[in-house]
């Protein structure tokens, strides 16, 4: 299949995924909190983690769809962190997927609620996984709940907003962004990974692949905060101006090498697998995003 007919193979069945999880609670009386959760889950998003983790399921030999329980607590996690982050106590951002975020319309209080409802029900969907080797789920569980928790994304968050007002080193925003940014895009690879029923090493090197591709995410995220439209990223553009940007730091032509160079980092990492061109194509893709 071509690279565009497995992308589009995996994002329509991670969405139709992501809708029959949260059908098993129709009957539930708590209507408002499901709505405001499928505002959220179910706008749309590349779908990027999911992808990525339904992949390394698949180039470790296994079914890709063996990873779905994972892939989907991974996009649970990524859109609760969305939803928090664009609340007014934190970037209080009005536009996220191309339409108001979910405490424009839910208000604070259901976002930040749909927000850790997303975040615990995603242990829900993880624990559905059925791998070959079920003492693995207790290393896909500690890895997810580390790169996401205090020492992962949320740790990440918390030190970025630590360093406002003040210039950051190098070495301080590769910290932070590899954790806030990187850190669900490890679980992503590494989860998928080990759901494919990889060897140490290859989870190790998913974990390297994704750590590069996350940084280069991440500095292309910054450089199209300047150099993007509202209409193209379906949010809030030139928001930034103030933060502690890769852009900020190095400018926007060196930050288009450290793209490339993260980028081929990336792929150099998934030596130790025999099927990596869609990986590649995926890293080399992200390289000129414009969403
Ligand atoms: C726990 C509140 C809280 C925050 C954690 C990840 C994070 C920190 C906040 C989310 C907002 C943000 C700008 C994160 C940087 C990572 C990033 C580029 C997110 C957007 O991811 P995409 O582009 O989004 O994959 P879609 O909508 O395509 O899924």
């Amino acid at each position: 299949m071509s690279f565009k007919g497995s992308m589009e193979t995996y994002r329509l069945f991670i969405e139709e995924y992501l809708e029959n999880f949260y059908s098993r609670f129709h009957a539930e009386p708590q209507k408002p909190l499901y709505d405001s959760i499928q505002y959220s889950l179910l706008a749309g998003g590349k779908r990027l983690r999911p992808i990525l983790c339904m992949e390394f399921c698949r180039i470790c030999g296994q079914d890709w769809k063996a990873a779905a329980p994972f892939a989907a607590a991974i996009e649970m996690i990524h859109t609760y962190s969305l939803i928090h982050d664009d609340l007014p106590s934190m970037d209080n951002d009005d536009f996220r997927r191309g339409r108001p975020t979910n405490h424009k319309v839910y208000g604070e209080a259901m976002a930040i609620l749909a927000g850790d409802a997303l975040l615990t029900d995603a242990f829900l969907s993880a624990s559905e996984a059925k791998l070959t080797c079920p003492e693995d789920m207790s290393r896909a569980i500690a890895l997810l709940s580390t790169c996401a928790g205090s020492s992962g994304m949320v740790g990440g968050q918390v030190l970025d907003i630590m360093s406002e007002e003040r210039q950051i080193s190098e070495e301080e925003i590769l910290n932070i962004q590899s954790r806030k940014t990187g850190g669900l895009i490890r679980a992503a690879c590494g989860l998928g990974a080990i759901a494919g029923g990889a060897s140490p090493e290859q989870v190790d090197a998913a974990c390297r692949f994704a750590d590069n591709l996350g940084l280069a995410f991440q500095i292309r995220d910054d450089m199209l905060d300047v150099i993007g439209t509202q209409e193209e990223m379906g949010k809030g553009v030139g928001t930034d101006e103030t933060k502690n940007t890769f852009v900020r730091l190095y400018g926007l032509p060196k930050c288009e090498e450290l793209v490339q160079k993260y980028t081929a980092d990336a792929i150099q990492a998934l030596d130790l697998f025999e099927d990596r061109t869609f990986l590649t194509e995926l890293a080399e893709n992200l390289t000129n995003r414009r969403v």
